[in-house]
């Protein structure tokens, strides 16, 4: 048999934003930004190995736990266990009329095994608060309290914990459904299994089992990254002129966007995210692509960038584009390697190169410093798929997730750049030299996107 969870609290704190993140399914219940969403209980199972473990009882909110401890403190039930009141309470007039939505939690608290209240801890806790736990005290159950909206960390936390104390409720488990953090879940999860011992290993499974998954799905995240990076990286096109035509800078501008957005709606469909979804639509995205624009100049200095200064930055087309053979009289390798400031290749990309000169033909191809902000993009996005959240309500800044740490990619991947901007992009990207490259990228970036 399952554990019966049943999932209580006051109106709008969570609750069914807390079940749809434990058993990873948006589509469950109703989930508002007003009081009163959920009308009804609603259960769902979480199986593991096609067992089910945990049974989580949905619940609506109390509305008015004030006035229903009150009830119980009236004369007619002076002779009556709290147990007993409970159990005949939701079958009276007023358990009937006006405590409605309290009656269908009460009915719910005497199947229940562990009972998890839900806490807006950006709130104090308000005697309404209280009175909702010494109703649900009456069942004699164990409850465990989440403190649900607790990223930020807001300091009424310190308040709560306080208040629960006194109330005997040590092992509270801090959550959010909007920031998710993998700790926080297996806190939880640790919390039940000492509570429900009989399920401690099927529990364990779940534990592991959504681990494993998380990493997995991470690591491939970063695997597509680092291919976005390398297509941008190698992608060239040629140019008569210089600076080139507007026609043909809109078409390297548009390959190189394009590339961009498959990588998004790859790794949306890996988090099992739809475009429509409350997350993407806090984050600068629509249709699957960044409003803002690569190729702006602002974009740049909203993610605290700055063009390249060196000879080959096509500063005269705006900030975003290299133009290898810009211009100079070149003759020789070396000084084509020097403008890239790496060795240059022989081979065919040489001869290209060459071939493109003496044709008075130009290559077009990304800045370090776009391709820099492609990967801040990109690791933005990650980051916040990976947190899978189901709602939000704060817009997401430009530019906000760019720490200390993440700059310093700044100065680790030129490297790099330069020696996959010498991979001709005809190269299929199976090849072994490009997958080198790219794996090289993925373990640059793995650092910045870490499980926790
Ligand atoms: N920032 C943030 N928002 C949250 C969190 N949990 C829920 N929300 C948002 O808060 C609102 C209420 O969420 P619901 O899951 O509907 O709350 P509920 O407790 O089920 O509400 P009722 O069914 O009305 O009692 C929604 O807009 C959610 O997106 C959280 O941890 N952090
Ligand atoms: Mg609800």
């Amino acid at each position: 048999m399952p554990i019966n969870l049943l999932i209580v609290g006051h109106a709008n704190t969570g609750k069914t934003s807390l079940i749809r993140t434990l058993i990873r399914d948006k589509g469950f219940g109703q989930v508002g930004n007003i009081a009163g969403t959920t009308r009804h209980v609603e259960a769902v199972d979480i199986k593991v190995e096609r067992r089910s473990v945990l049974r989580l009882i949905d619940t609506p909110g109390f509305e008015d736990s004030i006035g229903l401890w009150d009830a119980r403190q009236q004369p007619e039930y002076s002779g009556v266990t709290n147990y007993q009141w409970l159990e005949t309470f939701p079958d009276t007039a007023l358990g009937q009329q006006e405590f409605e939505q309290e009656s269908k939690i009460i009915k719910q608290l005497i199947n229940a095994d562990i009972i998890l209240y839900v806490i807006d801890s950006r709130q104090a806790p308000l005697g309404k608060y209280l009175d909702e736990l010494n109703v649900l005290a009456c069942a004699n159950k164990p409850i465990i309290p989440i403190l649900n909206f607790s990223h930020p960390a807001t300091e009424q936390q310190d308040k709560w914990k306080s208040v629960l104390a006194e109330r005997h409720h040590h092992a509270f488990v801090k959550y959010d459904t909007v920031a998710f953090f993998f700790e926080d879940e297996k806190r939880l999860y640790q919390t039940l299994q000492s509570l429900a011992p009989s399920q401690y290993d099927a529990l364990q499974t779940l534990l592991d089992t959504r681990y494993e998954a998380a990493k997995q799905r991470l690591d491939e995240a970063t695997k597509y990254v680092a291919e976005m990076l390398f297509a941008c990286a190698s992608k060239r096109i040629e140019s008569a002129l210089y600076p080139p035509e507007k026609n043909v800078q809109e078409a390297f501008e548009n390959a190189v966007r394009s590339i961009e957005q498959s990588a998004i709606l790859r790794l949306l469909s890996l988090y099992d995210f739809q475009k429509e979804d409350t997350l993407v639509n806090t984050l600068p995205i629509a249709n699957n692509r960044w409003t803002q624009d690569l190729f702006s100049p602002e974009s740049l200095t909203e993610w605290g960038l700055q063009a390249g200064t060196s000879a080959a930055t096509g500063a005269a087309i705006g900030v975003s584009i290299d133009i290898l053979s810009a211009g100079l009289s070149l003759g020789t390798a070396t000084t084509i390697g020097a403008l890239l400031g790496a060795t240059w290749e022989t081979g065919k990309h040489y001869k290209e190169t060459i071939k493109s000169k003496i044709t008075k033909k130009h290559l077009l191809c990304l800045q370090d410093a776009t391709l820099t902000l492609l990967t801040f993009r990109a690791i933005t996005l990650i980051r916040h798929l990976h947190q899978r959240g189901h709602a939000s309500i704060e817009a997401y800044k430009l530019g906000m997730d760019v720490d200390d740490e993440l700059k310093s990619l700044t100065s680790e991947l030129p490297t790099l750049w330069k020696a996959i901007r010498q991979r001709s992009e005809q190269n299929v990207i199976q090849s072994s030299k490009n997958q080198k490259l790219i794996a090289e990228l993925k373990s640059e970036l793995k650092v910045y996107v870490t499980l926790d």
